[in-house]
């Protein structure tokens, strides 16, 4: 059944007179998902309008009656989980297995908002006059703009709409044109949970209803997840608007340290995880493997034979490892990345290869965008793009190095700085890279992806802009007051500051 999708403003499902775009599956570039709206500024503007108007309202309700609304949308999570892990595998190609995982970390997400609903959400702090009480209040902002990738099309997006709402912002979501179909299930779970009409608002489209979005100044955040030269664009259009927080998370270089007193078998796996889960396409993809150069001989000959064996097809069978990349235009992409490794010196100890899978080979109706792995041994040297750029997808670079001072200096030598793994058995060791390296999320003897919600979620250098996402969001979304109370008779200032009238 192909879906035939609405814009979401202002409580009303609209249907616009203008173009439509089509959302294809990755594994069957043939099978459509849906047709939808592909919105224009009057949209987006229309949005920003309903946003605005139901702000007010929404900021006055209890917080802990708009907490509990999340309470309900959870039980619709769980009512539909499978389903939404099947839209979501159709759309954007991940193993179903997978995308039954993200729902669960939506799920925690919106677990975890509804939990803080009655927790404090702010501090009680000393003042010089002991009759003064003096509180940190937080306050909405007021209107936020969520803009994401296909990549994590459940999860991410309640990274960002879930705290923005519990803390009292109304919102616009625009999902990626990738998969605008698993956007349209979440607010529509949104609406049936009973959030009030404007709360959330959705714009279909590309980056026309982006770019208005983030140009309309009635938004007072946009919150990204995406490239880091859309988060630059946005955070250049943001700077001359006044009341513009922007939260951005961005590309990535992550990075796997495999030290020398290693284990093997779990560093083999913890590489494997880290740079072949989703083919490759989580922003936290270890694009390089930096392996000691006593290890790295036997790391790299199991860590091909593992990766040779890898099960890659359809994203239904949750018998499979991943499934495609996103579109031709990523598999080119990283083809492209594939030729410069060799070019730019790599020795080749694997081809990524397009292929179909079996069950699809010699069906023209069931051609997709399936790579397999590509790996390849290269010294780190300067100005050497294929282990410096984001390839986003199964292109992997092993590097050794000598002592842990040589991978510190590796590691961070990219203009990214968002996930970093650890292998090692020895907590000098474990410390040492903990304190020296360039990161938002640090793993020990795991892959340097898998994120849990109650973390912060962010990255340093062109990774991000400093406000993490998941539960880190709340300092986004929020601005932070001083409230303070005399109770005395008569005026006490501060610093000692007299106060007499003359
Ligand atoms: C992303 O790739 O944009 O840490 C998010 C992880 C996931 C989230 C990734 N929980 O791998």
């Amino acid at each position: 059944m192909s879906i035939h999708a609405k814009h979401f403003a202002a409580g009303q499902w609209r249907k616009p007179a203008g173009k439509t775009f089509a959302s294809t599956s990755p594994a069957r570039l043939t099978e459509t998902i849906g047709e939808f709206p592909l919105g224009t500024k009057a949209d987006a503007d229309e949005a920003v309008a309903a946003a605005r108007k139901a702000f007010p309202a929404w900021r006055r309700t209890s917080r802990i009656l708009r907490a509990e609304l999340f309470d309900k949308l959870a039980q619709l999570v769980k009512r539909e989980t499978d389903d939404l892990a099947t839209l979501m595998a159709r759309e954007c190609g991940k193993v179903v297995t997978e995308c039954r995982a993200e729902v669960v970390e939506g799920l925690h997400m919106i677990q975890y908002v509804f939990g803080t609903g009655r927790m404090p959400m702010g501090d009680i702090l000393s003042s010089e006059i002991a009759e003064k009480d003096a509180f940190m209040r937080r306050k909405p902002w007021g209107v936020a703009a969520v803009i994401t990738p296909w990549n994590f099309p459940f999860a991410v997006p309640l990274w960002m709409l879930g705290p923005s709402l519990v803390e009292g912002n109304t919102v616009i979501f625009k999902p990626s044109e990738d998969t605008p179909a698993i956007g349209q299930r979440i607010v529509e779970l949104f609406e049936e949970a009973g959030f009030p009409a404007g709360v959330i608002n959705l714009v279909h489209g590309e980056a026309e209803a982006g770019e208005a979005l983030v140009r309309n100044p009635s938004v007072n955040c946009v919150l990204f997840t995406g490239s880091y030269e859309v988060g630059k664009r946005i955070a250049e259009i943001s700077a001359s608007i006044p009341d513009r927080i922007v939260a951005s998370e961005t590309g990535s270089k992550s990075a796997v340290i495999v030290c020398e007193d290693a284990k093997l078998d779990l560093a083999v796996t913890s590489g494997i995880i880290s740079a072949f889960k989703t083919s490759g396409q989580r922003c936290v993809s270890a694009g390089r493997i930096i392996v000691h150069e006593k290890l790295i001989d036997a790391y790299a000959e199991k860590f091909v034979a593992t990766a040779k064996r890898l099960k890659i097809g359809d994203p239904l069978d949750a018998n499979n490892f991943t499934g495609p990349v996103i579109n031709k235009t990523a598999l080119e992409k990283i083809e492209r990345y594939n030729a410069l490794s060799k070019e730019e010196g790599g020795e080749i100890l694997l081809v990524g290869q397009a292929f179909q899978p079996d069950c699809q080979a010699g069906k023209p109706d069931l051609r997709g965008c399936f790579l397999s792995p590509h790996i390849y041994r290269i010294k780190h040297g300067p100005k050497v793009r294929c282990i410096r750029e984001e390839v986003f997808g199964p292109h992997l670079a092993l590097i050794p190095f000598k002592d842990n001072e040589e991978a510190v200096r590796i590691y961070n030598d990219t203009e990214y700085g968002l996930s970093l793994a650890i292998i090692t058995e020895s907590y000098r060791t474990m410390r040492y890279f903990r304190d020296e390296c360039e990161y938002g999320m640090g793993y020990v003897n795991l892959p340097c992806i898998g994120a849990e919600v109650h973390l912060p979620f962010g990255g340093v250098k062109k990774s991000g802009n400093g406000h993490p996402s998941a539960a880190g969001l709340i300092e986004a979304v929020t601005h932070k007051t001083a409230w303070t109370v005399n109770h005395a008779e008569e005026v006490k200032m501060a610093q000692g500051l007299t106060t007499e009238v003359k």
